[in-house]
């Protein structure tokens, strides 16, 4: 079969110059098939492989890892045989006229500008969250995710401790040869049956939303790999209830509106500050707890298309008023899918209000890889035993999921227990 030589070059990566090349995926002597990434860059904002133009046999590279490169620059030379380049109309170079060869080939590739790393989805975020972190190209991530590893698992070997395939392929084998079965740790479950529900009845079938879906797999995972406790408890808010109605009226006419998840917040944070190891991620080594210095709370919204949490910054800094106004334009935007992804991404610990509709208690699933989640029930009044008599109390129902890694039993007991003070004086929360 004829060969000839193919030039690759940096095809147009938008309006990026002198971007640092941080991975070389291929060798001279390598098959690459048309699409197979070459190369990977990393700007600032985004990192982007390089695909082959069309497949061939890598002959000579005209770069290294940490070369900074423009659009046009050389990358490295291809054998090629007859086969299909990955867009129509490529032009083959044969050995002479390699000389007059000009960075104009470089149109085979496609540009990379809209290959940016994915924002992560907030509300199950654990994955993304950490995919990012993990600082792996994207090649590497789809490697990962074909084999079906999290990459915040893997320690990388690459340059500023980037994952490279090969760290990937050591984790998966390592995990393949751990024992499996009922002694060895690895979960098994029996197969769901395939059922006709038609042979019962008529039936409709609706396709789940992009969101649920999303969100139904970082949730199983959440729920399947964390040891979840759900302590609950309850807090007596008969003074902030009067306390809240009194600011609704004075607030009424700014159309501002106060519900109790605005004392939540405050509480919440005061916990936090009080007891640090709620405000904490597990590193991917999951040796060492990242504590966090900043306090910004997710808020679970119950949106048309399924569960979304935006996250609510910096609330230590922050008023009743001002976190009032807050949640009720988030939700408003959470409810017409008008949240970026940005806006759901960086919460330390998330609050699931369920009160507005109902109930007495439930467990949240923890939104990873924060390592607690409060879920608030319905308030009602009941009768307390106070200095000898019982006394009617509006006693609200508080259910904290936390991670069993990283949270005690007796930890999460001091937090709710702090938190249910916290809001039976919120004299406290106002200063
Ligand atoms: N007890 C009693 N009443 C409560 C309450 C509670 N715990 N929480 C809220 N209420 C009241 C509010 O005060 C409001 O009544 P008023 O207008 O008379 O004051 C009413 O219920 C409705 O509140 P709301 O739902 O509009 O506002 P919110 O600030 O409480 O909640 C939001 C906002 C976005 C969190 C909520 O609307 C929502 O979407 N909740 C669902 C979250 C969810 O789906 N979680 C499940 C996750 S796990 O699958």
């Amino acid at each position: 079969m004829a060969t000839t030589i193919k030039q690759v070059f940096v095809p147009d990566i938008g309006k990026f110059k002198d971007v640092e090349i941080i991975e070389v995926l291929v060798k001279a002597g390598d098959t690459v098939q048309a699409g197979d990434a070459l190369i990977t860059l990393e700007t600032d904002k985004a990192t982007m492989d390089v695909p082959a133009p069309f497949s061939g046999v890598v002959k000579e590279l005209k770069i290294k890892a940490g070369d900074k490169v423009s659009e046009g620059a050389l990358i490295l030379t291809l054998e090629c045989g007859d086969m299909s380049p990955l867009l129509s109309g490529a032009d083959t170079l044969s050995p002479s006229q390699r000389a007059d060869q000009s960075s104009s080939q470089s149109t085979n590739v496609p540009p990379l500008s809209k290959n940016v790393a994915q924002p992560p989805l907030k509300s199950a975020d654990m994955s993304a969250h950490s995919i990012i972190k993990a600082h792996a190209s994207p090649s590497i991530r789809r490697f990962a995710r074909e084999l079906g590893a999290d990459l915040a698992l893997i320690k990388g070997s690459g340059v500023k401790n980037r994952i490279t395939k090969d760290d990937v392929q050591s984790f998966v084998k390592e995990q393949l040869s751990q024992p499996r079965g009922a002694a060895g740790g690895g979960l098994q479950v029996a197969e769901m049956p395939v059922v006709d529900f038609a042979q019962f009845g008529a039936i409709e079938t609706k396709p789940l939303s992009r969101i649920r879906k999303l969100s139904g797999a970082y949730l199983h995972r959440n729920w399947v790999t964390i040891p979840h406790v759900t302590q609950h408890d309850e807090a007596d808010i008969t003074g902030m209830e009067a306390f809240r109605k009194q600011l609704n009226e004075e607030y009424a006419r700014q159309g501002i509106r106060i519900t109790p998840l605005a004392f939540l917040l405050k509480a919440v944070v005061e916990a936090l500050q009080q007891f640090p190891e709620f405000n904490a991620s597990l590193d991917a080594s999951r040796e060492n707890l990242v504590l966090k210095k900043y306090f910004h709370i997710g808020v679970a919204v119950d949106a048309p298309d399924g569960l979304v949490v935006p996250v609510l910054r910096d609330v230590n800094q922050k008023g009743l008023i001002q976190l009032a106004k807050e949640l009720a334009e988030i939700s408003a935007r959470a409810r017409e899918k008008r949240i970026s992804a940005a806006e759901m991404q960086g919460g330390c610990f998330t609050i699931s209000s369920l009160g507005g509709i109902g109930g007495t208690a439930f467990t949240p699933i923890v939104n990873a890889p924060e390592v607690a989640i409060l879920g608030v029930s319905r308030a009602s009044m009941k009768p307390v035993w106070k200095g000898g008599k019982f006394e009617p109390r509006l006693m609200l129902p508080l259910s904290l999921s936390y991670d069993h890694r990283v949270i005690d039993g007796a930890a999460a007991v001091r937090f709710t227990t702090f938190l249910a003070q916290a809001l039976s004086d919120v004299r406290r929360l106002a200063l």
